[in-house]
Parts: structure tokens; C-alpha cells; sequence
């Protein structure tokens, strides 16, 4: 495949409500959007690097500056390319995952478009829908959590995950307890918020039969995780450690998880990703797909990850009206409790212009 040139394409969405975590409170998306154009196709990528580095190092300005200075550059010195070639094209740059993942997408759906296969078929899915799960925010009391859960549970998710951090997590997830039931599948997820030195009170969510704890202690802390999993008895499952199939692979072997959240982006790419499923299905270790409030285009790619076989926990996939008034894509819509896997070639779903135009706040044309 010749490239002609890639466009970055910024765009501002405002969440339907503000999402908090316990690294901060976002009201709206900015996601940077990449158009690869090529002789005989485009594709799209989406990069999930959010407005500010908190969730990880990586941040929508950083990811635009190297995509333009390195990342793109990088691939223009390659006269024919498949997508297969972009990773280690862009290997000799260190980080930035997020930005190289776009990157990557973006060249995969193109060549993908070009010769009429889905990303779910070339990743190897083996389903046509998907289960999906709620990520669900730190709320100001527990009746509004309360107010939250209950309305995802009768839109259908079939699970919910609390955010929580130090002060907001054995209540929360005690009254969602005894609101809705022990059968409702339930998970926490704290954003490393959390030390060894907590363990203790972790162990306090053990009679909650929990399908797991995401990500309890910092991101480069897998011996704190191997010591917090041996004394609580919640699963632990990693996602801010997992940044390659090696560190899944490293984290499986110490005993740091037991479950792996699995984000394109935060690995650099669908591609590793899929290595990485491999790797979690070989020592019989779940994976389930992650989210990083998505658009359309990035989710459409995430629902064709969720549907490979070792996908057995629900995901992050939900619909855009749990985030997004309106997408840029014709919207993904909740089906009893699933997400339909796009059959289109590529990810198998387009913008829509005006949607897209209304919500764009600069582009920029780079050539190759
Ligand atoms: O840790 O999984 C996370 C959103 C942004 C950054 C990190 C995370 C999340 C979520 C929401 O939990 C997932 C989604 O619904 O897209
Ligand atoms: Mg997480």
C-alpha cells in the first residue's frame, strides 16, 4: 500500500454527564482523529490519549506533536506498507503507544477497506455480538450511584464496574449490593489509587463476590499487586501495567493478575493487542475489552476485539448515549444487553459528516 498523506483531526465532545475516576473529572472528550489516505483507500484511527496525563503519561497534544514530528514521518520512508509494518517501523521511538495505535488503526482499516475484509474477521473474532459492561463514576453520594446503576440495569448491561479510591469504595459497593442483588456482576476498578499499605481494607470488598479489583496499586508496582492478591481474595486484573504482550506475559508468570483489561491503545495497537489475548489465553488467564469513552469509530473497532474467544468477561464496549448526545458515527445501540460486531469492510463504520464538521476544532493535512 502507498500512502498519500494522513490528516489529524481534532474534535471536542461533551459527555452526556461528567465521568470521575479517581484521577480527576472529565466533562468532555478531545480526541484526536486520524485519516490515512492511500491510492485506493482511506482509513481511520482513533487515538484515545485523553486531554491531560493522568490516566497515563500520554496526553491528545503530546500524541498530535509526535505523530507529526516522528510517527508519520517514520512511514514515509517506507515505499510500500502494510499494516503489519507500521509497528516496527515506529518501534525505534520510545512510548507514545496511544499515538502509535492510531497510527496503526488507521493503516489497518484502510488496508482492510481496500480489500474488503472487517476488522473482526482479520483479528479473528469468533462471535457477532458482544456483552457489555458499564463503567460507572465516582458520584457525590451514594443515592445518585444508586440512581446510576439502576438505570444502566434496566438498559441492559449486563455488568456494572464502580469506580472507586480511598473513601468511596466498601459503601458504594455494599449498597449496590443490597439494591440490586448478588447476581448483578460486579467489579471495581481504581486507577491505582491505592498501596500495599491498604491491603487490609481491600480485603473489606472480599464478601462482595467481586469479579475483580482493576488495578489497585501504581502502574510499575507488579510486586505490590503479587502481595496484595495473596492476602485479597477479589481477583486482581491489571490495566494500566499491561503496556505489552511481554508485560502481560511478566505480570501472568509472577502471579500480579489473574484477569487482564485489554486497551488497544494503551499497547500500541489491535495488533499487539491480539498478542496479547494470545498470550492471557495460553495461561488460561480472562481478558476483557477496556475503554477510553470512545468515540464511534474507536469503539467500533473495540466491540471487533471483544468478539475474539478469549473475551469471556463483559466489556467497556457500551453504547454512545452512555457517553456522547450524539456520535460521529450512526450511534451503537444496546440489544439485549450486547453490542453488534460491524461486518463492513475495515471497522466497518463511517462518520458522519455533519456530525463530524460540528464537533471538529482544527485539522491538518501532513503529506508522505
Ligand atoms: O481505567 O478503564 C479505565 C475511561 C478513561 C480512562 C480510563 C478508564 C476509563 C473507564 C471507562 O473506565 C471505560 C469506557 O466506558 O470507555
Ligand atoms: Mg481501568
Amino acid at each position: 500500500m502507498k500512502l498519500t498523506g494522513v490528516e489529524l483531526r481534532r474534535i471536542r465532545m461533551p459527555l452526556v454527564a461528567p465521568f470521575r475516576t479517581s484521577f480527576g473529572t472529565e466533562s468532555r472528550r478531545e480526541v484526536l482523529l486520524l485519516r490515512v489516505v492511500t491510492a485506493d483507500a482511506e482509513g481511520w484511527g482513533e487515538c484515545v490519549a485523553m486531554a491531560e496525563p493522568r490516566y497515563s503519561a500520554e496526553y491528545v497534544d503530546a500524541a498530535a506533536d509526535v505523530l507529526r514530528r516522528f510517527l508519520v514521518p517514520a512511514l514515509a520512508e517506507r515505499q510500500r506498507l502494510d499494516a503489519s509494518a507500521v509497528a516496527p517501523a515506529l518501534a525505534p521511538f520510545a512510548g507514545h503507544r496511544m499515538a502509535k495505535a492510531a497510527l496503526e488503526l488507521a493503516v489497518l482499516d484502510a488496508e482492510l477497506r481496500a480489500e474488503g475484509r472487517s476488522l473482526g474477521h482479520a483479528l479473528g473474532a469468533v462471535r457477532d455480538r458482544v456483552p457489555c459492561g458499564v463503567s460507572v463514576g465516582i458520584m457525590g453520594s451514594v443515592a445518585e450511584l444508586l440512581d446510576a446503576v439502576g438505570g444502566y440495569l434496566d438498559a441492559g448491561y449486563v455488568r456494572i464496574k464502580l469506580k472507586i479510591e480511598p473513601g468511596w469504595d466498601v459503601e458504594p459497593v455494599r449498597a449496590v449490593r443490597e439494591r440490586f442483588g448478588d447476581d448483578v456482576p460486579l467489579q471495581v476498578d481504581a486507577n491505582t489509587a491505592y498501596t500495599l499499605a491498604d491491603a487490609r481494607h481491600l480485603a473489606r470488598l472480599d464478601p462482595f463476590d467481586l469479579l475483580l479489583i482493576e488495578q489497585p496499586l501504581a502502574e510499575d508496582d507488579l510486586l505490590g499487586h503479587v502481595r496484595l492478591a495473596r492476602i485479597i481474595r477479589t481477583p486482581v486484573c491489571l490495566d494500566e501495567s499491561i503496556t505489552s504482550a511481554r508485560a502481560a506475559a511478566a505480570a501472568i508468570t509472577l502471579g500480579a493478575c489473574s484477569i487482564v483489561n485489554i486497551k488497544p491503545g494503551r499497547v500500541g495497537g489491535y495488533l499487539e493487542a491480539r498478542r496479547i489475548h494470545d498470550v492471557c489465553a495460553a495461561h488460561g488467564v480472562p481478558v476483557w475489552a477496556g475503554g477510553m469513552l470512545e468515540t464511534g469509530l474507536g469503539r467500533a473497532a473495540n466491540v471487533a476485539l471483544a468478539a475474539l474467544p478469549n473475551f469471556t468477561l463483559p466489556g467497556d464496549t457500551s453504547a454512545s448515549d452512555r457517553y456522547y448526545r450524539t456520535d460521529v458515527t450512526p450511534p451503537f445501540v444496546l440489544d439485549g444487553g450486547h453490542l453488534a460486531v460491524p461486518t463492513g469492510p475495515g471497522i466497518g463504520v463511517d462518520p458522519v459528516p455533519a456530525e463530524l464538521d460540528a464537533v471538529t476544532t482544527s485539522t491538518e493535512w501532513l503529506p508522505l
